[in-house]
Order: C-alpha cells, then sequence, then structure tokens
C-alpha cells in the first residue's frame, strides 16, 4: 500500500494550480487526490491533469475518504468554514494566507486548534523557507548583527490588476513583510503606521500606491517598509536589517551577470514571485507533507497566521485613519486588540515673516 499522504486542494488559481503541479512533480510521498475550485471547468482540467478527481462542493472534498491532509488555495473569505471543518474532521491543513480576514474569526480558529491539543494548521508564508531569509535569520538570532535596531523593506511587483487597492495591498502584499519581522526578528509588532505619497499614474483613482509602512516591534526596533505594487519593472524583495554592529541585505536578484565586449555589464531581473521563490514554495511543500505524516507542522502555525491577521487589520485602520495603531495580541480566551491613537495637536511656527524688516 502506497505511503503517500493523499490531498486535497481547494482553489486551482495561479497559485493553487502551481502547488498540484509541484505536489505532482516535485514533492516526495504526496498525491493530489481531489481538486476542488468554483469554476468546475478549471477545476475538472487541472484534476485531470495529475489523475485526481474533481469535486464541486468544497466540504465535501475536505470530508472525502481519499483524503488525508488539505491545501487551501481558495478566497480568504471562504478559509474559516474550511478551516473549521478540516478541525472538525482532525487532518493537517496547509492555508495560504490569509488565515481568515478577520481577528475575530483567526482567533476562534487558532482557539479550536489548541483546544485539539494538536498543531493541525500550517499557514503558506513561504519567506521562510528561503535560503537567504534563513541566513539573515540566523545572523540575528546568533547575535552576530549585534542588537537589530531597524529593518528596512522593499516590496514591488511588476503590475496587478485594479481590484489591489491600497487596503489590499496591505492585507496581500504587506502580510509578507508583517510574516518576516515576526520570523526575522522573533518578537511581535505593536504598532503600524502608514503613510501615503503621491501615487503613480498607473495607479487608479483612489488607490495609493506607493506607500510607506512603519512597524514599530515589541522591543523599539523600526521597520521600513515600501510597498510599490505597480512599478512596471520587476519583481523585488528586499530586507536590509541594521544592528548594533553590522547590518544585512537580502534580495539582490543575484541572477545571470553579463559582461560584454561594448563595455556593458548587467544582470537580469526577477520577473514575479513564482520566480523569485518558486524554490521555496517546493521546500515548503516537502517540509508540510513531511510533518503533517508525523502529526506535526513544520512553519508557520495558526497563531503565526491569526498574528498576521491582526496586524494587517491595524494597518489598514492606520491607513483609513492616518494615525498609528497599537496592537495588542492577547493570548488565551480574549482576541487581539487595535487601538488607534489620539492624533497630537500639531504645532503652530510663529509668523516670522510679520517680523521682517
Ligand atoms: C501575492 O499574493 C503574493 O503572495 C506575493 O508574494 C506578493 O509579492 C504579492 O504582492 C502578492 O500580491
Amino acid at each position: 500500500m502506497s505511503n503517500d499522504l493523499r490531498i486535497a486542494v481547494l482553489g486551482v488559481g495561479m497559485m493553487g494550480a502551481f502547488h498540484v503541479e509541484a505536489l505532482s512533480k516535485r514533492v516526495r510521498g504526496a498525491k493530489v487526490t481531489v481538486v476542488n475550485d468554483f469554476l468546475a471547468d478549471k477545476a475538472a482540467e487541472v484534476a485531470g491533469a495529475v489523475g485526481a478527481r474533481a469535486e464541486a462542493d468544497p466540504i465535501a472534498a475536505i470530508n472525502d475518504p481519499d483524503v488525508d491532509a488539505v491545501l487551501l488555495a481558495s478566497p480568504g473569505k471562504a478559509h474559516a468554514e474550511q478551516l473549521n471543518a478540516c478541525l472538525d474532521r482532525g487532518i493537517p491543513v496547509l492555508c495560504e494566507k490569509p488565515l481568515t480576514t478577520d481577528i475575530d474569526s483567526a482567533a476562534a480558529i487558532a482557539r479550536k486548534e489548541s483546544a485539539l491539543g494538536k498543531q493541525l494548521i500550517q499557514v503558506g508564508f513561504m519567506r521562510r523557507f528561503d535560503p537567504e531569509y534563513v541566513a539573515l535569520r540566523k545572523l540575528i538570532a546568533d547575535g552576530s548583527l549585534g542588537r537589530p535596531l531597524m529593518m528596512h523593506c522593499i516590496h514591488r511587483n511588476p503590475t496587478v490588476g485594479d481590484h489591489f487597492n491600497s487596503e489590499f495591498m496591505i492585507r496581500d502584499s504587506v502580510v509578507h513583510e508583517v510574516d518576516s519581522v515576526r520570523f526575522l526578528m522573533g518578537e511581535e509588532i505593536s504598532s503600524v503606521e502608514v503613510i501615503k505619497g503621491v501615487a503613480t499614474s498607473s495607479a487608479p483613482h483612489g488607490t495609493h500606491d506607493p506607500m510607506l509602512v512603519i512597524f514599530e516591534t515589541e522591543s523599539g526596533a523600526i521597520v521600513t517598509d515600501e510597498i510599490f505594487v505597480r512599478t512596471g519593472v520587476a519583481y523585488e524583495v528586499r530586507t536590509e536589517v541594521v544592528g548594533e554592529r553590522g547590518s544585512a541585505l537580502i534580495g539582490l536578484d543575484q541572477n545571470l551577470q553579463l559582461r560584454s565586449t561594448d563595455g556593458r555589464w548587467g544582470g537580469t531581473l526577477t520577473p514575479g514571485f513564482v520566480e523569485r521563490f518558486g524554490q521555496a514554495y517546493d521546500v515548503e511543500l516537502q517540509r508540510w507533507v513531511d510533518a503533517a505524516k508525523s502529526g506535526t507542522v513544520d512553519g508557520a502555525s495558526a497563531w503565526d497566521g491569526y498574528a498576521a491577521v491582526a496586524v494587517c487589520e491595524a494597518g489598514v485602520l492606520a491607513l483609513r485613519s492616518g494615525a498609528k495603531v497599537h496592537v495588542h495580541l492577547a493570548g488565551g480566551s480574549s482576541a487581539a486588540s487595535i487601538e488607534v491613537e489620539e492624533p497630537h495637536a500639531g504645532i503652530q511656527a510663529p509668523d516670522l515673516e510679520g517680523a521682517w524688516p
């Protein structure tokens, strides 16, 4: 009898289809048996290509007797119900971000898992499996940089659809920096501010693209994150950590470097996130499959997913209010609280012009 982990993949848009292919071709010990998507034709096409069965109802897919584990690449708003069904059945689930779309449902899921006494939920923050992030985390953890004081992140996408408004930029893109900060620094984020500047002319009216997001961590370290999703250039994700004894930078796109006889030199930019993080996604899937077989997780936990939801909600409030928003990640039975700082009275400069002779 095969020892393969039999997986249902829910949602086969770009990411889900990519995962089905990886699980079928590159990951050892896994087999996609059931595929679900609200677009029946798409589900049938993806399932057919890997010898799986298409199932129209997502909850039936989770409860299918041919399924040992679930991968959720469905829209975020469907996650709460689908995660609940996985927990009710007691099977492992790899959930693409976000865990859920609001703080209360994310807290309820994390509490429900904790009451079961075993970790079943892993959240798909793939940067945790990228060799550069792993190396940077080690540098920070072993004290090589001294105490980390600041972190500067850049997150640029070449192009996105018009639905990608400022709030979506926080929830869908900045969420990666939220998890990276927690992963790299090993501490929680305690406040968020969003600074809107001049928007690129390719942004739809009312969308602030780019923006600068500023986080503070519990220890007081400052993190800046430039989020710019319509650069028209390439996929650029860089992180620099500045410590008391040096700094370290990752994400320099060190791809092919070409030197030519006309005296020019240059490299090639990475076009998108699948190219940049393709290897990390595969490692993530392999480690999830191996961990699921031994009844555990190996990556971001339900608590990590919940923390990311809470910080992003604070980010959205910061965007709407223009104020600094504090986050308290309460543990135990209460969910996180987020609180908008009272605006400070501005200073009134004396009118020196009138006093000038
Ligand atoms: C997308 O959903 C991702 O997860 C990518 O990693 C990120 O760079 C992009 O901005 C998101 O829209």
